[in-house]
């Protein structure tokens, strides 16, 4: 009966605007949890990373919070019932020190030029974190290991230790992307540092359980596996086979994924709005770590591989592409796909150009262009919310308050190698159609939801039917894939923007879409809908 049920999801794709005749898809069954799926997701799936000289701009001080995250943080923690987790990182953490008597939150070192150098930060730095964020939200910490100073990382750590909520400190990070470290340092060269920090670290402040994020490393798996220089990268796996974990310190994993770059000219050209809207580009993408996430969840755990840090367009995004709603679909899809392969969290990077990240680009201040919001006015953008934001409700209010929620990708399905790309190069027969079921593991029967995402830049008309149920659905809107306006763009009727300092703003709507013998749900191009059976 429950294959019936799935047999009969129809979807209509009109495959251009003025398309008379849709194609029509057909799900197979079983609609039982397939064997692929999810461990059961984590309510904080779609976290965050914020660069630590930023991390004051975006949260405020205890005097003069910033409102405006405080509230779109607490929208995602409304929705998933716990905060996203924030991880306090990146480049600018290797090189961020601990004073004791700073009498300011965090103070950046910014030359004429514009250009930062350094962060030191001081107790009010914890004291923001541990007071505005929302309640419970759990904090990683990146220590800086590039200055190879042992007592620097040790007190940044400790002051965390201190300056958090009791349990709010859940990881420590040593270093950030040290496989971009010069000289460039091997698995046996990074794990003689790290191994015995992570270890007197422990000892010293009095940890009774690994506590440590190893990794956060920069570089994309090499592809084929067998290339050249593969087996010598720095890395999760690598660092584990040397010996990271000798003396049990290591918790997670972290690897950081950005797919498109303009840190150099070559890369610069493929970093377009088609390019970034595209399933089987970022499905190609990610399925590059499958064998990493899966040696490491053998290794530390089913809930151990993170991607700590990610973002569409390293070197700071790029206008008109990761400022887009097309930046929103892709981000959707990003997080479902990478769930739906055992990353257990993502954490969106949010911060500014910097120095020393490409002799090219502009690294005197400003806001990031992949940000999902600028917190104040900056050089390159006023105080605003982008599109991108919305994708972070869609999947805070798909996972809802389960614990127990599985994904798996139906459409274009996981194949024999593991990845959902088909020898055809992915769904080039019905679009760019992607379809996600989620199931609790108290009904592996059939999905309690779908989600269904359109990434053509096109028209979509989608159906999914349950004849003893109806079927609500909630949809992710803005006027086009190129629209950079938070105000323009809806989750569920509503905008979340600087109008109304990130709070909903509008009237809610679902559509109630009656049982049936077929049900048909409208998708504009370049849209996605959560659909609750
Ligand atoms: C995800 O993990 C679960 C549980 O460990 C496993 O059964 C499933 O095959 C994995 N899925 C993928 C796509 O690796
Ligand atoms: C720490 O901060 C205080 C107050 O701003 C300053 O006077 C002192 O020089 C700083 N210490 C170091 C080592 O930078
Ligand atoms: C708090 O932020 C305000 C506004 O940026 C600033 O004037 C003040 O010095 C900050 N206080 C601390 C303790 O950092
Ligand atoms: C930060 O960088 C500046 C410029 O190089 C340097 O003078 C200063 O000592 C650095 N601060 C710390 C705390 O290392
Ligand atoms: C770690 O602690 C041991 C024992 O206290 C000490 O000998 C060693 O120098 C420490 N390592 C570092 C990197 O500080
Ligand atoms: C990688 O493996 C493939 C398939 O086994 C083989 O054809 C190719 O020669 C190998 N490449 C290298 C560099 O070893
Ligand atoms: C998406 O990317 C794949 C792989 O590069 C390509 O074959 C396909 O044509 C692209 N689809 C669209 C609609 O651009
Ligand atoms: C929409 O947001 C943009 C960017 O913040 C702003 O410039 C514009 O005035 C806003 N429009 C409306 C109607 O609020
Ligand atoms: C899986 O197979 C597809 C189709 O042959 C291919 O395009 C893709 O690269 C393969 N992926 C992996 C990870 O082997
Ligand atoms: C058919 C069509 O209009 N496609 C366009 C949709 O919008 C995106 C973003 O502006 C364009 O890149 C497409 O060419």
């Amino acid at each position: 009966m429950s294959l019936r049920r799935l047999a009969i999801l129809i979807f209509n794709l009109a495959l251009g605007i003025f398309a008379a005749a849709p194609t029509a898809l057909t799900l197979h069954g079983p609609a039982s949890l397939p064997l692929t799926a999810s461990s059961p997701l984590s309510p904080s799936l779609a976290s965050f990373s914020i660069e630590t000289a930023f991390f004051i701009e975006y949260l405020g001080n205890t005097t003069d919070p910033n409102t405006l995250t405080i509230n779109l943080l607490q929208n995602l923690k409304d929705r998933a019932g716990t905060p996203a987790e924030i991880r306090i990182g990146g480049i600018t953490a290797d090189s961020t020190y601990w004073n004791a008597s700073l009498d300011t939150a965090l103070f950046n070192f910014i030359d004429s030029t514009g250009t930062l150098f350094n962060t030191t930060i001081g107790p009010k730095f914890w004291e923001a974190a541990a007071k505005l964020l929302p309640k419970d939200t759990k904090i990683t910490v990146n220590l800086d290991m590039h200055d190879f100073k042992y007592e620097g990382a040790l007190s940044v750590a400790q002051s965390a230790l201190e300056g958090l909520n009791p349990g709010q400190l859940v990881a420590l990070e040593i270093g950030n992307e040290p496989d971009h470290y010069s000289p460039l340092l091997s698995a046996q060269a990074y794990d003689a540092t790290w191994e015995p920090w992570s270890k007197n670290i422990s000892e010293a402040l009095g940890f009774t359980r690994p506590m440590f994020q190893i990794g956060a490393t920069a570089e994309d798996p090499l592809w084929p596996y067998n290339a050249t220089g593969a087996s010598s990268q720095l890395e999760c796996v690598s660092a584990l086979a040397a010996g990271a974990n000798d003396d049990g310190t290591v918790k997670y994993c972290s690897e950081h994924t950005y797919q498109y770059s303009v840190c150099d000219a070559a890369r610069i050209p493929i970093a377009t709005l088609p390019n970034l809207v595209n399933h089987t580009r970022l499905a190609v993408y990610l399925d590059l770590w499958q064998p990493r996430i899966q040696s490491v969840r053998e290794q530390l755990g089913p809930d151990s591989f993170v991607i700590g840090e990610y973002n569409s367009v390293s070197c700071s995004g790029k206008a008109g592409v990761s400022d887009t709603f097309g930046q929103a679909l892709w981000l959707l899809d990003t997080t479902l796909y990478a769930a739906s392969i055992n990353v257990s969290r993502l954490y969106i990077h949010q911060g500014g150009p910097l120095a020393l990240q490409s002799s090219t680009q502009l690294n005197h201040g400003g806001l990031s262009r992949y940000d999902l919001w600028y917190p104040a006015d900056a050089m390159n953008g006023e105080k605003q919310v982008f599109p991108s934001y919305s994708a972070y409700l869609f999947i805070a209010e798909t996972i809802g308050h389960s614990n127990s929620l599985r994904i798996a990708n139906l459409w274009p399905g996981r194949q024999e190698n593991g990845s959902t790309i088909t020898t055809a190069g992915g769904d080039i027969s019905a679009g760019q159609s992607v379809v996600y079921g989620f199931w609790e593991d108290s009904a592996q029967e059939f999905p309690s939801k779908l989600a269904l995402l359109n990434l053509q830049i096109f028209n979509q008309t989608e159906a999914g039917p349950r004849p003893t149920t109806s079927v609500t659905v909630k949809r992710l809107q803005a006027p086009g894939a190129d629209v950079t306006f938070g105000n323009q763009t809806t989750w569920a009727g509503q905008t979340f923007a600087l109008d109304s300092d990130g709070l909903a703003k509008g009237e809610y709507k679902e559509e109630i879409i009656l049982k049936g013998n077929k049900i048909v749900v409208t998708v504009e191009a370049s849209g996605a809908v959560l659909v609750c059976l």
